[in-house]
């Protein structure tokens, strides 16, 4: 029988991290750690984010960041909450965050060093205005010892420790894996702890919806605009949020597939690599679905710099096949 979560077991975040560790005899508990954090951080940035209006911190900063995007003030305020959460923690060697052109060097292999967290502070923002679900996401990579740091925490995302990301919806869900399947949690606001409310998620097949940004057609390749007219005649439906941390929340839950490909604008997509399409990828892999890139797949892809851009294919391995059947 189907084990469901309630109020009879609860079981917290932290308490399943422990659980989980239980199953790995050499663990040493810091990675726990960090992932406490990360939970911490996001509560705080939810928090701000259901209070945005009231306390006058939607809208643009009024200034690009190096990347020449324009940046929300809850941007700004997410990226500092989470380096204020994150850079005490001793195992952290580095902190890398979509919004900073250079990573922060926290601590050398010597002084404890040991991990990379890479995060989006705040996926999908220029939706904040009209209240729309927006997430964080995070990447958590060992680091090796060959080379200079920076190089050393330019891995393929199959080396992910553990990926994850949450969603500011119409309830604060945290997504996690750390290599052994997928869980999700919900965050209980009137105990402040995020509760287990389903493991090992498996996305399910069969869900003919398509997830991309149909306006930019005309200026999609022959392969993607193919596949939309073939979906048409195919009784496809389309859902598209322009949240990525939303629009592939719904594909895990309800199936589906979540493109982003290159345009004539953007040849090599939009996407980044290290801070979104890495975690993401190695989540819909451990709930058993696909994500590629250019028809190879995203994890194997070898980093050649940090805020890196690729294109994104990714959903249950059905509605995967049915998008690569029309690539080249
Ligand atoms: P945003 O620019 O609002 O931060 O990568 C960022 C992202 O949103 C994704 O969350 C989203 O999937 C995508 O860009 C939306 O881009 P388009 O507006 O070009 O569709």
């Amino acid at each position: 029988m189907e084990k469901r979560w309630t109020q009879d077991n609860l079981t917290s975040l932290q308490s399943n991290i422990l659980a989980e560790e239980q199953n790995h005899p050499g663990a040493t508990g810091e990675l726990s750690w960090i992932l406490s954090a990360i939970s911490l951080a996001t509560k705080a940035i939810g928090n701000k984010v259901r209070c945005a209006r009231i306390q006058d911190v939607l809208g643009e900063v009024g200034s690009t960041n190096f990347q020449g995007e324009i940046q929300q003030k809850l941007d700004v305020i997410a990226n500092e909450i989470i380096l204020r959460c994150l850079g005490d923690r001793e195992n952290i060697g580095i902190l890398a965050s979509e919004e900073n052109e250079t990573p922060f060097l926290l601590r050398s292999r010597e002084e404890g060093g040991k991990y990379a967290v890479l995060f989006d502070p705040l996926d999908g923002s220029s939706n904040l205005d009209s209240s729309v679900g927006v997430g964080t996401i995070f990447s958590v990579l060992r680091l090796g010892d060959e080379g200079s740091r920076e190089e050393a925490m330019l891995r393929p995302g199959a080396e992910q420790v553990a990926a994850g990301y949450v969603l500011y919806g119409s309830s604060t869900v945290l997504v996690l894996t750390t290599g052994n399947g997928v869980d999700m949690f919900v965050l209980d606001q009137s105990i402040g702890s995020f509760v287990l409310v389903s493991k090992k998620l498996q996305i399910p097949e069969n869900n003919k919806t398509y997830s991309i940004n149909e306006a930019y057609t005309t200026r999609f390749g022959d392969d993607v605009q193919q596949f939309l007219g073939w979906a048409h005649q195919n009784n496809y439906s389309s859902r598209y949020i322009g949240s990525m941390v939303a629009d592939v929340h719904r594909i895990l839950l309800k199936g589906g597939v979540f493109l982003y490909p290159p345009t004539i604008d953007k040849p090599k997509g939009k996407l980044r690599l290290m801070y979104e399409a890495n975690p993401m990828a190695m989540i819909i892999e451990q709930a058993g679905g696909r994500a590629v890139s250019s028809c190879k797949r995203i994890l194997d892809i070898e980093p050649a710099g940090l805020h890196q851009r690729v294109s994104v294919v990714l959903g249950s391995s059905d509605q995967v096949e049915a998008v690569l059947a029309h690539f080249s």
